[in-house]
């Protein structure tokens, strides 16, 4: 997979050269380039920024940059890239979006900063290109650029061969915590007893079906004490009697 990211902070981007993510651009799964916004300007004092139209606090980031940015970025390479805009007003990036992402040959990243990016540049590459404003929590940020290392760790461990999930990475049937459902239970390794506390004994019992059926009650508990609206969005179909007790257990309707 391709991505390209433009920011005015390429050096942010410096956790994109370790572990995971490092590992999988050296084996050439990923090929990421930072690009500077400012290589794209033409003063003295290579100026991104402008006032607001219409007043108000802060700055704005002027169009020409950027379109000068993304042209030259997309120009270079087939086709048009999937271009995502990070904001927290754009949709939520979720696993499900993570996969879709994991799907595309090429991704690019604009990040912004200040009040935002003047607004006609979206409008412009969406006649283009599929364009994506995402947020990735409801939260305020001071850029675009942890948004970015967000989803391009998300997208790059679900990559065939980045994890050891050669086939079932992309497959949210296969993968383990998608979140599409329940919340992961806790987990636990040796030493059995660490400053009194045990780890419980089922896990230690050999019991593969009680062992399951234990950490389906710790991620129904975990997922009904932490995110009540994703145990309320559970459909009756894939519950059974016991999974209803264990919901009942704290006073949900399940
Ligand atoms: C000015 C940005 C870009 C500022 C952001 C995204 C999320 N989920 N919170 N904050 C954000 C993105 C903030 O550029």
């Amino acid at each position: 997979m391709r991505i390209d990211i433009i920011s005015i902070f390429p050096e942010y981007f410096a956790p994109l050269d370790v572990s995971l993510i490092g590992k999988a651009r050296e084996r050439g799964i990923l090929d990421i380039s930072l690009h500077q916004l400012r290589d794209w300007t033409h003063d003295v004092h290579r100026t991104v920024d402008d006032s607001p139209y219409g007043g108000g606090p802060g700055m704005v980031m002027k169009p020409e940059p950027w379109g000068e940015a993304i042209d030259a970025v997309t120009a270079a390479g087939a086709g048009e890239p999937r271009l995502v805009v990070p904001t927290p007003s754009g949709r939520p990036f979720t696993q499900e979006l993570a996969m879709e992402y994991a799907a595309e040959p090429w991704l690019a990243f604009a990040c912004g900063r200040y009040e935002g990016i003047d607004a006609r540049v979206i409008d412009e590459y969406r006649g283009r290109m599929r364009v994506d404003e995402v947020g990735i929590g409801d939260y305020v940020l001071a850029g675009g650029e942890v948004a970015v290392l967000v989803m391009v760790e998300a997208v790059g461990r679900l990559l065939p061969g980045v994890l050891g999930n050669e086939l079932s990475a992309t497959d949210d049937s296969f993968a383990p915590g998608t979140m599409r459902n329940l919340l992961e239970g806790p987990v636990y390794t040796k030493p059995p007893e660490w400053r009194g506390r045990r780890v419980p004994e089922i896990l230690l019992s050999g019991h593969h079906g009680k062992i399951a059926r234990w950490r389906r009650d710790e991620a129904l508990r975990r997922t009904l004490s932490n995110r009540p609206e994703l145990a309320a969005g559970l459909d009756d179909e894939s519950l059974d009697k016991r999974d209803r007790e264990v919901l009942s257990e704290r006073g949900a309707d399940a």
